[in-house]
């Protein structure tokens, strides 16, 4: 197999994003880059940041020196924002910047100029590969290998990560805790195959319930799941969760043995903004799922 049938069989459709004021070398990155991945390219360190909240990339190639802010600048805004703080950074540098500040601003590698052509090929595929590798490990460390979405491990961090975004922008977030009403009696009646399909079902609903990009969802436990909201106060939090229950109940899911006589969920939800006695926020979304039971299931109590 050829070098370039290589890239395109193992790195399909990753995102490269040039950061560069020099229309000349944008012009010939492209060249040499675009046959293989989706390139975009923008003039300033402002537009990268912007860029990578909107369209993640895979990789950027950032110029050092940029008018505005800087390309270290850039490196290190990003650094220090858990949602891009992953995205490997390769500088391009004239020879005349010294080296050390961008390694120590975060960057993974650097591409000289004049830019060469194997140079930008070799580096752009090593570090790919190793984002790549980095992101597969990453999904069976973090997914649930029955619903495919994320587990309780990823959850802690996400959690800690949203509460820190949220202190910082002095701003709500809430957390949805459900939990599946009588399922130990589904998996007595139905078996616990057909509980799993149900779990599965169940999971789906929630992600296609939830509308921004930032919500969140993570199995919890066996037929536990947490839904976290940035942003959001207790009345978003409460449509959210009263959409996810009706959503469940159109699955019409038959459960004979439930009073409802088919699937429903209770939730517990509670935001940042609204715990009692110094709880932590899993504490009150769990207090405040426990009297959604209480109260006769098939409910969200805040
Ligand atoms: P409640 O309405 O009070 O929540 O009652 P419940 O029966 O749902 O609660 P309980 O905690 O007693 O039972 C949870 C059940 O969930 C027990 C277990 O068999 C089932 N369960 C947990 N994980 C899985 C799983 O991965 N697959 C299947 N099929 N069932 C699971
Ligand atoms: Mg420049
Ligand atoms: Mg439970
Ligand atoms: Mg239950
Ligand atoms: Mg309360």
């Amino acid at each position: 197999m050829n070098i370039d049938q290589e890239v395109k069989d193992t790195l399909p459709q990753s995102k490269i994003l040039i950061v560069e004021d020099q229309p000349m070398n944008v012009v010939l990155l492209q060249s040499i880059l675009s046959s293989y991945y989706q390139v975009s390219a923008v003039e300033s360190g402002e537009d990268a940041i912007n860029e990578c909240r909107t369209n993640m990339p895979d990789l950027i190639l950032l110029d050092i020196q940029l008018t505005g802010i800087s390309g270290v600048e850039v490196c290190q805004h990003l650094k220090s924002d858990p949602r891009t703080k992953d995205i490997p950074i390769i500088f391009i540098t004239s020879l005349q910047e010294h080296e050390d500040f961008f390694w120590e601003a975060g960057g993974v590698d650097f591409i000289p100029k004049p830019i060469s052509y194997k140079t930008v090929f070799n580096r752009v595929k090593s570090h790919l590969t190793l984002k790549l590798q980095r992101d597969k490990i990453k999904a069976l460390a973090f997914l649930d290998s029955l619903t495919g979405i994320y587990n309780r491990r990823y959850f802690d961090t996400h959690l800690a990560q949203t509460e820190l975004i949220s202190q910082r922008n002095d701003d709500d977030y809430a957390l949805l805790l459900i939990d599946i009403d009588f399922f130990k009696q589904f998996n007595d009646t139905y078996g616990h195959i057909n509980g799993d399909i149900a779990l599965v079902k169940v999971a789906e609903t929630i992600v296609r319930t939830l509308n921004r990009p930032s919500d969140f969802v993570a199995r919890f436990g066996g037929e536990e799941f947490a839904v976290v909201l940035p942003s959001t106060n207790l009345n978003g939090g409460k449509l959210i969760a009263e959409k996810i229950i009706e959503n469940i109940l159109a699955l019409n899911l038959t459960h004979g043995s439930s009073p409802f006589k088919r699937l429903t969920i209770s939730i517990g939800l509670t935001t940042y903004r609204n715990l009692d006695n110094n709880n932590k926020i899993i504490q009150q979304a769990d207090e405040n799922l426990y009297s959604a039971k209480r109260s006769g299931r098939n409910q969200v109590t805040h």
